[in-house]
C-alpha cells in the first residue's frame, strides 16, 4: 500500500518536473515525454542537473525586483544596510523617516519595534539591520559573498557584530547623548575599551574579514562618521590608541559605497549639536 502510495507521489513528481523542464529547457526533454519512467541515474541526469538551472535561475531573478528601504540619515544601523545594498550595486528607493512622526508604512512594516531601518523587497519587509544584511547577501550573493563562507568564519563574524551593537553603540550613545559629565566619562572609556578590542580584532589586516571587504566591514562601517562625532564629544583621539581602526576607517570610507552612504562627519556631527540643543541637553 505504502510502496504503492510512494511510487504515484514519485511518478507525480517525475511529471511535474519534466512539465517544468519542458517549458524552461525546451532542448533538454527532446527524448523525453511525461509517460517514461526514469531511472535514478536518468532523474539525476535529466532533472538534478537541469533543476540546478532552474534554482539558479530564479534566485538571480529573485534578487531584482523592487527595494525599499525606510531609513533616518544619521542612523548607524540604517547606513551600514545602505553600504550593503551599494555594494551589491542594488538599485533601491530611500525613503527618509521622521522618527517622531512615524510612518504609516513604517508601523505597519515593523510593528514590533516600530524602528528603522526596514528593507521592502517586492512588498515583504524585513527588519533588524544585522537580519537584513544576512537577507541581502542570500538573495544577492554577487560580486562575492558578505559573509565569510566557512562556519567558524560566520560565527567569529556575527559574534564581532553582536558586540558591536550590544557594547560599542550602547557606549557611543553615552558620549553623544550624555545627560552628566560622569555618563560622558563612562561613555568614553567604554568606547576606547570597546574599539581596543576590535584593533586587535582587525590587527595588520586590510579588512576584518582578511584581504577582502565584508560583513564585518559593513556591520561597523555603519559607524565610521560616529567615529568623529565621539572624537568632537568626548575630546579623544582614537587615532592614538587604535590606530589600525581609524586606518581601516578611512580606507572605507574611501569605497564609493560609503561615500555614497554615510552623512558626511561634520554634518553628523552638526545634527548632534542641534538634537542636543533642541533637547534641552545643552
Ligand atoms: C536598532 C534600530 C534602531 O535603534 C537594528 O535595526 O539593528 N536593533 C535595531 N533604530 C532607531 C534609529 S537609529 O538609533 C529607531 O528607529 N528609533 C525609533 C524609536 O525608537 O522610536
Amino acid at each position: 500500500m505504502w510502496g504503492r502510495a510512494n511510487r504515484s507521489v514519485c511518478l507525480l513528481g517525475q511529471f511535474k518536473l519534466i512539465q517544468t523542464m519542458k517549458q524552461e529547457i525546451p532542448d533538454r526533454h527532446r527524448f523525453l515525454n511525461h509517460q517514461t519512467v526514469l531511472t535514478h541515474l536518468q532523474i539525476h541526469t535529466y532533472i538534478h542537473v537541469p533543476m540546478k538551472q532552474l534554482v539558479s535561475s530564479s534566485m538571480t531573478t529573485m534578487s531584482e525586483g523592487e527595494w525599499i528601504l525606510l531609513d533616518f540619515m544619521p542612523s548607524m544601523f540604517g547606513s551600514r544596510v545602505r553600504i550593503a545594498l551599494e555594494e551589491k550595486g542594488i538599485n533601491y528607493e530611500y525613503r527618509e523617516e521622521d522618527l517622531p512622526q512615524k510612518s504609516a508604512l513604517l508601523l505597519r512594516t515593523n510593528p514590533v519595534h516600530e524602528k528603522i531601518p526596514v528593507l521592502i523587497h517586492n512588498g515583504q519587509p524585513i527588519c533588524e539591520s544585522l537580519n537584513i544584511l544576512e537577507y541581502i547577501d542570500d538573495v544577492h550573493s554577487t560580486p562575492h559573498p558578505l559573509l565569510p563562507s566557512d562556519a567558524y568564519g560566520k560565527a567569529r563574524a556575527r559574534f564581532w557584530a553582536d558586540f558591536i551593537d550590544k557594547k560599542l553603540q550602547v557606549s557611543g550613545m553615552k558620549v553623544a547623548w550624555y545627560k552628566s559629565k560622569q555618563e560622558l566619562e563612562e561613555g568614553k572609556k567604554e568606547v576606547m575599551d570597546c574599539l581596543e578590542l576590535l584593533e586587535e580584532e582587525l590587527g595588520q589586516q586590510p579588512y576584518f574579514g582578511g584581504e577582502a571587504f565584508g560583513y564585518l566591514d559593513v556591520v561597523l562601517g555603519g559607524f565610521c562618521s560616529w567615529f568623529y562625532a565621539y572624537e568632537a564629544f568626548g575630546n579623544i583621539s582614537i587615532g592614538k590608541n587604535c590606530p589600525n581602526v581609524m586606518a581601516w576607517a578611512k580606507r572605507c570610507m574611501d569605497r564609493p559605497s560609503f561615500s555614497k552612504s554615510l552623512m558626511e562627519p561634520e554634518k553628523l556631527i552638526d545634527f548632534v549639536v542641534n538634537t542636543r540643543k533642541k533637547g534641552g541637553l545643552d
